[in-house]
């Protein structure tokens, strides 16, 4: 399928925070390799004046998904730590790009990067009706924000070059994508974008 960009499109990319990338603390297996796949979305969408969403998990210390304190995850992404940094080799624009925090406060998990932040409203704000989603973990963070996209009424594109999942449980990601393509979400590569 091609896909031609217009005015009302945004890119999304989900965590690529140290912690969540091989020698992190949770890490997705070959989490790092998707960084030249999504670079090349963020130049284009960049360059094309549309908008940029960096999402970021950023616990508190002791936050509820930390095994330790009720959860299943090792501590990872605690806020203010070079593991909650985005990696060095991701491209960040100088403008018209929005970093968006979840998981902030200690009794409260987040997924999805709507679920308690202002991600859906600065979408609205700009007009935008179309969201394409990359980064990790497919399985996780990915997944729950493609959905939570879809929910709040979006076209929602997932970047099949450009997403990497956990699988804590064999099949996890693809289980994740065939959830995602069975609620609408449309799985795209960048050679699929018209330029
Ligand atoms: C994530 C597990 C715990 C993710 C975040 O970004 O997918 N996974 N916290
Ligand atoms: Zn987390």
């Amino acid at each position: 399928m091609k896909v031609r960009l217009t005015g009302k499109d945004a890119l999304i990319v989900v965590d690529m925070q140290n912690d969540f990338m091989p020698g992190g603390a949770l890490p997705v297996p070959d989490g790092d390799k998707i960084i030249p796949a999504l670079n090349r979305y963020i130049k284009l969408f960049s360059d094309n004046g549309l908008p940029v969403f960096f999402t970021r998990d950023w616990h508190p210390e002791n936050h509820i998904s930390f095994e330790g304190s009720g959860g299943i995850w090792p501590p990872h992404c605690v806020q203010d730590t070079e593991g909650a940094q985005f990696h060095p080799e991701l491209f960040i624009p100088p403008d018209n790009k929005f970093i968006i925090s979840k998981g902030y406060s200690r009794d409260f998990d987040a997924y999805s990067g709507f679920q308690g932040t202002v991600l859906d409203e600065l979408l609205k704000e700009r007009g935008i009706k179309r969201i394409f989603v990359g980064g990790v973990a497919t399985d996780y963070c990915v997944k729950n924000t493609a959905y939570g996209g879809i929910n709040l009424g979006y076209q929602v594109f997932v970047l099949e070059d450009g997403i990497k999942g956990v699988d804590v449980n064999e099949g996890d990601s693809k289980k994740a994508a065939e959830f995602l393509l069975n609620n609408g979400a449309v799985f795209i590569t960048f050679e699929e974008i018209h330029r």
